[in-house]
Formats: structure tokens, sequence, C-alpha cells
């Protein structure tokens, strides 16, 4: 049995299933895609966990205290004074949200065309502006990760040989920093080791490249490190996220996940030196150096969210959440990325569909299946959302093909989970009639957001 929620509800926000018939009507009317529904026409939304979290009475209180001063306002100091606390990092820059601060920090690091940037696994808009800024993203994520079955606790780590190697290759000044991703988004929401980490650390600090963490989703890597790790056991979350932010020399964040807010992000370093260069950015593109896109009261709601989130009753209760979905799909026979991650499930929609090819994407069949048969909204992560290669326009091979069903933070109860879990398990009883899709409209760019599809017969 998972644990009960470790709150109580007091405010509530209606959700309803909409009938069968009016959700069939809804998605052919959004051409199929899950990104042009509108939230009244879905149950339970697991769209994504990002700025869907619910704010503590803490955090709602804390909001009166905002102080809205363009320059040097308290409420800015507060917010510093938590994230060095928790990250050791004295120089601190608010941001609107995570792609604000990749925004303006990789074009201090990519300082010529065609530098590379390393990374266990880039999300989609960290390796974006990685581009952007003229800069090549590469993956370096351990094999294991590509394997849904394998009982491998930390398929979210880096590949140190062939970090090193990739180095050794390519030479160190061609490399602009190194972005350690915690959790690894895109591998499965699955965590990295401290020992990966500080393996890492010591490949950066040795060739002298910067080390930055993607830190979206770090303290639910705390929580795995102390579940899973020889030696942190006994340790806070906090002690733990303090001794893995001392192996890098700064991070770029989105705090709409693990800073339990509904918008904001942070840039924190160790040195003076790029705080400097990226405060140049900043004030052009975000705001001013204190405030940074962000109203006073957005970054008290995070300073309280952020301790809030390194809570061992907390964490234990959502990544447990997430697990205790895993297990009843697990149970049930659906083919699911093993072990859970920490934000969500990963459905393995290549097992689950074997009839349906990547090319006509079994991911997003999935996905609008299980929005028809019980308004759950997951989202496709795989051939549809990687895309083509933008100079041969050819599609892009994609190691998964995944439906990812990502739980809002304190927000829905373990009865959600229920009625998920028996949603996926009615559509895998009639999976052999699922089809797949192809496109009647592909649009250029970030094609899953907009694209409108018809069902192959
Ligand atoms: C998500 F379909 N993630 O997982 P921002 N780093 C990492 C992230 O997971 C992340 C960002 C940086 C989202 C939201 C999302 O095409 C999409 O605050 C590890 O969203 O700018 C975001 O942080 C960026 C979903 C973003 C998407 C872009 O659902």
């Amino acid at each position: 049995m998972p644990r009960g929620e470790p709150f109580k509800i007091k405010m509530v926000e209606p959700i309803r299933l909409i009938p069968r018939e009016e959700r069939e009507a809804a998605i052919r009317r959004a051409g199929y895609n899950i990104f042009a529904l509108r939230s009244s026409e879905v149950y339970i939304d697991l769209l994504t966990d990002s700025g869907t979290g619910a704010m503590s009475q803490e955090q709602w209180a804390a909001m009166m205290r905002g102080d809205e001063a363009y320059a040097g306002a308290a409420s800015y100091f507060r917010l510093r004074e938590t994230v060095e606390a928790i990250t050791g990092y004295p120089y601190v820059l608010p941001t609107h949200q995570g792609r604000g601060a990749e925004r303006v920090v990789l074009p201090n690091l990519i300082t010529r065309p065609g530098m590379y940037v390393l990374s266990n696994m880039f999300f989609d808009t960290t390796r974006a502006h990685v581009q952007l800024a003229g800069g090549r993203p590469v993956d370096l994520v351990v094999p294991e990760a590509a394997d849904t079955e394998t009982e491998y606790p930390f398929k979210g780590n880096m590949d140190l040989n062939r970090l090193e190697a990739f180095i050794q290759e390519h030479g160190r000044e061609n490399i602009a920093c190194i972005v350690m991703t915690v959790t690894n988004n895109s591998a499965g929401g699955q965590p990295v080791s401290m020992a990966n980490i500080r393996a890492t650390g010591e490949i950066a600090r040795r060739y002298g490249i910067p080390l930055l963490f993607d830190a979206a989703r770090y303290a639910e890597n705390c929580w795995f490190i102390k579940q899973r790790e020889p030696g942190y056991a006994d340790k806070s979350p906090r002690e733990i996220a303090r001794e893995m932010f001392s192996y890098g020399d700064g991070m770029m964040m989105s705090a709409k996940k693990d800073g339990l807010v509904n918008i904001g992000g942070l840039v924190a370093f160790r040195d003076q030196e790029l705080y400097e260069k990226v405060g140049g950015l900043l004030v052009p593109y975000e705001g001013f150096l204190t405030y940074g896109g962000l109203a006073g009261r957005d970054m008290e709601a995070m300073a309280v969210g952020l301790m809030e989130a390194l809570d061992a009753d907390y964490l234990a209760h959502r990544v447990g959440q997430v697990e205790y979905l895993g297990r009843l799909l697990r149970d049930a026979g659906v083919p699911i990325q093993w072990p859970v991650g920490g934000h969500a499930v990963f459905v393995d929609a290549k097992k689950f569909l074997p009839h349906i090819p990547p090319e006509q994407f079994p991911g997003h069949a999935l996905t609008i299946e299980t929005y028809i048969e019980g308004g759950v909204r997951g989202v496709e992560v795989g051939s549809l959302m990687i895309g083509r290669d933008p100079e041969t326009g050819k599609q892009l091979p994609s190691p998964f093909e995944f439906m990812r069903l990502a739980i809002p933070r304190r927000v829905y109860t373990s009865r959600h989970m229920e009625d998920v879990a028996e949603t996926l398990i009615r559509v895998y009883q009639r999976r052999e009639k699922v089809r797949g899709v192809r496109f009647t409209y592909e649009p250029k760019v970030l094609r899953h957001f907009t694209a409108r599809f018809e069902f192959v017969d």
C-alpha cells in the first residue's frame, strides 16, 4: 500500500470526466493532437509535471510578503539565501523559467561556433539553446538507459568512458561545458548516482571544463541517492543536495518542477566571473539582476518551495506515488521503463503496440487511445517529439517510443492513480485494435505541438 498523502486539502478544483462521445469529438476536433485539447476536456492531466503542482499554505502566505521593488527587492535576497544554503553557490540570478536560464547561460560558454556541449542527456529546450548558441549537443548516457527492463538503479548516469574518450578525441578547447541533467528526464526521469556525479566532476576539473547542473528535478534525484546508493541512507536530502552541487560550478533550473512553483527559474554559480557574464544577458532578455522576469511574490513562493521539496516526508510520498502507478501497471503486464523514474511513468509503446512501426508513432497512438478511454492526458516522447534532421529533412531515429504520464506534485491522490492504471489496462486489453497515425499537417519546427493527424487503416 502507498503512504497516504502527507497533506490534507484546503482548496479544491473540480475535475470531471466528460462522456466518451464528447471525448471522441474533442480529440477529433483537436486533429488528434492532445496539445489542442482544452483542459476542461481532460479528467486527469498528466501532460507534464512542469508548473502544474499545488502550492502550500506557507507558499501562499509568503506571497503576501512579496517586495516588488525593481532593484534590490527583499524577496530576491530571501531567494538568494535559500539557493546558497541548498547549493553552496553564492551568485544567484532569477529567470522566468528554465529555458530563460538556458538562454542567458549557454551563449556565455559557447564562445565559438561548433563547440561541443556534453551531457548525460539533454532535455529538448536545453538542446535547442545549445544549437541556437552555435554549439553541438552530445548525449553520453549509459547504455542501460535504453533497456526498459533491466533493473539498474541509476539509468540516468553519464557514460564516463565515453565522456573522457570524447574529450581526448575532440580536445578540451572545443568543449564549452558539461551539463548534468538530474534527474535525466529524456531517459525516463532516471536518477544519476552521487558516484557518477563525483567522477564527472573530477573529469571536468582535470580538463578544466565547467560542469553545470540542469537541476529541474534535483530533489527527486537526491531522494533516489538516499534510497539506492550505499552510504546515503542516513543523510538528509538537503545534505545530499549540498554534496551533489559541490562537484559542479553552477546550475540552471526550471523551478516549475522541484521549486514547487507554477512559474520561475534560476541560475546559480560558484564564481563571480560567470555570474557577471550571464548578468549581461539577463538584463536585456529576462529582467534586472534582482528579479529576472519574476514578480517579488514569485521569488517568495520559490524560496519556500525549494525547501519544501527537500522535505523527506514530501519526497517519500512524491516518488512513492509515481512508483505506485508504475507498479499497478507493471503488475498488470503493461510494459513500462523500469525502475520507475521520479516524476513520471514512461510506458513502452514499442512493446505495448508492436504492430505499429515508429513512422506511425506508437507512443502518440497510445496517447490518443488513453485519452479516449479514460480522459487521461499523457504525452508522446519518441519519434514524433524528436522530429526530423534539420539539414537532411529525414526522420531522426529515436531510441525510445514512450507515452509519458507525468504526475503533477501534490495535485492528485492515489485513487486518481488507480483510475489512470485502470484506464491504461483497459487499452492494453484491446491493444491489437489500436491503430497507428500519420500526419495531415506537419509543421517545420517543434512539430509535436501543432501537428494534426489521422488514423492509418
Ligand atoms: C517537461 F514538451 N520540462 O518535462 P522550462 N530542463 C529539464 C526539463 O525537464 C525542462 C526544462 C529544462 C518540461 C516542460 C516542457 O517541449 C517541451 O521551465 C530537465 O519548461 O522552460 C522542462 O524548463 C525547461 C515540455 C518543455 C515540453 C518543453 O514537461
